[in-house]
């Protein structure tokens, strides 16, 4: 446990003539300098003694930049950062699955003010956008999400008097110093999300560039690897900094392992390949997506979502509620010419309540002459869109790619396809990054070895929900992770006040012990989560710290378990192969066939590889379709994509002989559409789907059916 003095020596020093600029260890020191390198590599002695693995020469810490600009941000932490696996070979550390670094280069450039880092300096870097100055009486989009005047003190480094904010949304949060305090305070995988909307862009007033949503994520991908090579030239060249954006999970667990913050990027836009939708024509195709994806994919992209806030040609939105939710409806009608329109769910999962505020005069200015928004009946929760057929095009194409599917922001109609389809593949890239998803969904997303991930809720609501899903995780020995969503304009976890009985005591040791963490310093602000709330992206430790301290050491270990978890999912993704459906070769019978002289009905229209062609029963209960395979092979995966004309209840047999059936899986609350049995491997020559009750007054009737050995 090495606690460096490394704050008080003179890494760098101001050049007046050049202002602010990066400043190398000179090769000659003076002697002071020389006293306090040796007495830093004496400590540095002691503490390898005392902490497991040794990091290279005496006296430089690996984790220390060797030049960083001054002046710039001090982050409080001091010690080593772990480094190395349990010994289960599992990395550690928490994970930040949901976080917008380069948000303030979306939305036109101008809604988020402030950068995560300036070739000139941190005075450059943190300022406020011109049109804020001098009261903020034109922060335009701070009086619309905060109320009020929208007055503030512009001002950033170095008194920062009213930003960065847990309640501002519109400053930067996410400054690179900020960043390297959350990984010196134990995270180490953060899902950087590329973000922009077209339409906010679009209606906002300034701007600096197009809203062309592909040019941003383009440009925000850009400035990522820019900040990577920025850290990189602090601690002596391209590779050696803490800052590492990976593209496949072995790079990420090696980053890990070393001690380092493994940066992986995501896409989260309204209208990604330009897939926008027009009163309900898709404004894009299929060679849109897949030329979309190899780019994204090019960029170093392996996450994203299918739709954000509007619906698309892709997928319905779950919707927002409240005001915000009144404001986006219109915002969703202005970019595709229409309202959302809702239904009632099929299932116990639903979209957000909309409908139930009226619309606010500063919404309504917006809307054409004679146009309002509809209001919605209490007991249609759902968005009637669902997963498009591009939008399953899309998904087949990252599921091809080994990318994550983010599920949050789908409707629960699209969520609930997606699911279908990631199932009937045994494909786990789902991933649930912000308590964006209906949350009854939590265990399907872990049968699918799925990652679930928090919003960055306030200590205790965090605490509670993490309670409530503990024993899932537990049952599935998964971690968990938080989603800070900063610079996402969502807000976060106030102060719970200096008076509170349990508050956080600094300094605070980081939850694997090796660190000491104390209050953070930018400038002439100190900040303290007692009394700051969770301000910016340096508050993370402290927030973490005060969930142990409301919710407990477990809830902390569950998400120091995060990392693993998530590369776990991951690394399955990459791995994962489309398994070879087995009916190819086989032959088909059933109880029945529906007659028609035109079109065939009959069984093997169920395995001819057409989703255009079904086989389709007599209209009564009891009706069976059967699949001879050519071999005895072993069985444990069958899927059915069913018609309209589906079985509530049923059940699938299977038989080495055709004469001797064992039941293997059923259902007395079949959904239709496409459902995936999935059951321990069995030996089977035949296969059968048997109908007890159907859903319709018709038979059943099936477009396809698969059957795999895993
Ligand atoms: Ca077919
Ligand atoms: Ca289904």
């Amino acid at each position: 446990m090495s606690r460096l003095p490394h704050a008080r020596l003179p890494h760098a020093q101001r050049s007046p003539a050049a202002g602010v600029h990066l400043v190398r260890r000179p090769a000659r020191r003076p002697a002071r300098r020389r006293i306090a390198t040796l007495v830093a590599a004496l400590l540095a002695l002691v503490g390898a003694a005392l902490a497991a693995p040794a990091h290279g020469a005496a006296g430089a810490n690996w984790w220390d930049p060797v030049a960083r600009p001054a002046p710039d941000a001090r982050i409080g932490v001091t010690g080593a950062p772990f480094t190395g696996t349990d010994a289960q070979g599992r990395v550690r550390g928490f994970v930040d699955a949901h976080d917008h670094i380069m948000a303030n280069e979306g939305f036109g450039g101008r809604l988020i003010c402030g950068k995560a880092f300036s070739e000139a300096g941190i005075e450059d870097a943190l300022k406020d956008c011109p049109e804020h100055y001098p009261d903020g009486s034109l922060a335009i989009f701070d009086l619309i999400t905060k109320g009020g005047d929208g007055k503030h003190d512009p001002v950033g480094w170095p008194t920062f008097a009213d930003w960065p904010a847990h309640d501002s949304l519109t400053h930067q949060q996410n400054y690179y110093a900020w960043i390297e305090r959350a990984w010196r305070g134990g995270e180490r995988v953060l899902v950087n999300d590329l973000v922009t909307n077209g339409v906010i862009c679009s209606v906002y007033f300034f701007k600096d560039r197009s809203c062309d949503e592909m040019t941003a994520i383009r440009l925000e991908a850009q400035k990522s690897y820019d900040l990577q090579a920025y850290i990189d030239t602090m601690y002596g060249g391209p590779g050696k900094g803490w800052f590492r954006i990976v593209t496949d999970s072995a790079q990420a667990r090696e980053v890990v392992r070393q001690g380092k913050l493994a940066v992986v990027l995501g896409v989260e836009t309204s209208e990604p390949f330009g897939c926008k939708q027009v009163l309900d024509i898709a404004q894009c195709g299929r060679a849109d997506i897949d030329r979309g994806l190899d780019e994204l994919y090019g960029l170093g992209v392996r996450s994203m979502f299918l739709c954000h806030k509007f619906d698309n040609a892709l997928c319905g939105v779950r919707f927002d509620e409240g005001a915000l939710g009144v404001a986006i409806n219109a915002g969703q009608f202005l970019s595709t010419g229409t309202f959302w329109q809702t239904e009632k769910c099929a299932g116990p999962q639903h979209d957000n309540p909309i409908g139930l505020t009226p619309t606010p005069a500063s919404v309504q200015e917006r809307l054409p002459q004679g146009v309002t928004v509809p209001s919605y009946a209490g007991d249609a929760q759902c968005n009637t869109r669902g997963l498009t057929e591009l939008g399953e095009y899309a998904l087949r194409g990252m599921m091809r790619r080994g990318m994550m599917l983010e599920l949050d922001h789908m409707s629960v109609k699209a969520a609930g396809r997606a699911l279908d389809v990631m199932e009937s593949q045994s494909y786990p890239g789902a991933v649930s990054s912000h308590s964006w998803m209906d949350l009854g969904w939590t265990e399907r997303v872990y049968k699918l070895g799925g990652f679930v991930a928090q919003y960055m809720n306030g200590a205790q609501a965090f605490s509670d929900e993490a309670k409530r899903t503990d024993a899932l995780r537990d049952k599935y020995g998964v971690g968990y992770g938080y989603g800070t969503d900063m610079n996402g304009v969502g807000g976060w976890p106030g102060p719970r006040g200096a008076d509170t009985a349990n508050p956080v005591r600094y300094p605070f040791r980081t939850a694997d012990g090796g660190s000491l963490v104390d209050r953070p310093t930018t400038g002439s602000r100190t900040w303290d989560i007692n009394t700051d709330g969770a301000a910016h992206y340096g508050l993370v430790p402290d927030w973490l710290e005060d969930i142990r301290q409301v919710g407990g050491q477990d809830v902390v270990d569950d998400l120091f378990r995060g990392a693993e978890s998530y590369l776990t999912t991951w690394g399955a993704s990459e791995r994962h192969r489309a398994a070879v459906n087995l009916t190819g070769g086989s032959t088909a019978a059933a109880s029945s066939a529906e007659w028609n002289p035109f079109v065939s009905y009959a069984p093997d229209r169920a395995i001819d590889g057409s989703s255009a062609s079904r086989w389709a029963s007599d209209w009564s209960d009891d009706q069976w379709l059967r699949v001879d395979l050519p071999a005895t092979t072993l069985v444990s995966r069958v899927t059915l994509d069913w018609e309209r004309a589906y079985a509530r209840a049923y059940r699938i047999e299977v038989s080495t002989d055709g004469t001797t059936w064992h039941t293997v899986w059923s259902t007395t609350t079949g959904d239709g559409g496409l459902d995936t049995a999935q059951f321990p491997g069995v030996p089977a020559r035949h296969v059968r789907v048997h109908g007890e009750q159907r859903a319709t007054s018709w038979g059943y009737s099936l477009y396809d059916v698969g059957v795999y050995r895993a």
